[in-house]
């Protein structure tokens, strides 16, 4: 379930980009086969929308988004990132949920590959918040300092900051 297109696209011309607020003040361009050097790990999680319908028992496996900020970590003064996609979704995730060792940049679900309607060549999980803070076709994010404008698109809707199942944060309001 998303809003717009299925993207179509190839993993040899995909980059993953990691720019904003890093600690270097660069940007950093990241290949799958960058991505993939690291560890894989795998976990079961649920998906809980925040439209109250939930998917029990997903197995993702990928990479620890926590392995991916550590090659390219933010600056002590940006504690937010705009994790985004393809076609302009994005969502903003609190550094300190992407360093969750249950974080994934996935790969493959249930044992396959993605597919493009699952969010092929990878997407963010993050099984302890909602998952619209999980951008399908993700291609990187932005490292946001206290006070940054940019917004994802639900929080941009009125939706919640950090969007935590076990808190039911859905909406802005809740902040
Ligand atoms: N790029 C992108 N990712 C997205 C969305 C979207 O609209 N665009 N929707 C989010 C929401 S609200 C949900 S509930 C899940 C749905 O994931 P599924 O299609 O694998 O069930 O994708 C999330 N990731
Ligand atoms: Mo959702």
């Amino acid at each position: 379930m998303h809003y717009g297109p299925v993207p179509s696209q190839s993993e040899v011309t995909w980059t993953f980009t990691i720019d904003g607020a890093t600690a270097d003040g660069d940007a950093h361009v990241f290949s799958m086969a960058d991505l993939l050097a690291l560890p894989t790990v795998s976990e079961v999680a649920d998906m809980h929308c925040a439209t109250h319908w939930t998917a029990v028992d997903q197995q993702w496996s990928g990479v620890r988004a926590a392995d991916v900020l550590a090659l390219a970590p933010p600056a002590a003064d940006a504690p937010v990132a705009l994790v985004y996609a393809e076609f302009g979704y994005a969502a903003n995730v609190p550094v300190v949920d992407l360093q969750a060792s249950t974080s994934l940049l996935a790969t493959q679900c249930g044992g396959e590959p993605l597919t493009a309607e699952r969010g092929a060549p990878m997407r963010l999980v993050i099984p302890h918040l909602y998952t619209w803070k999980g951008p399908k076709w993700v291609r990187g994010w932005s490292y946001l300092r206290d006070g940054d404008a940019a917004q994802g698109f639900w929080e941009k809707r009125g939706y919640h900051q950090r969007g935590a199942v076990w808190q039911g944060e859905r909406y802005a309001y809740q902040d």
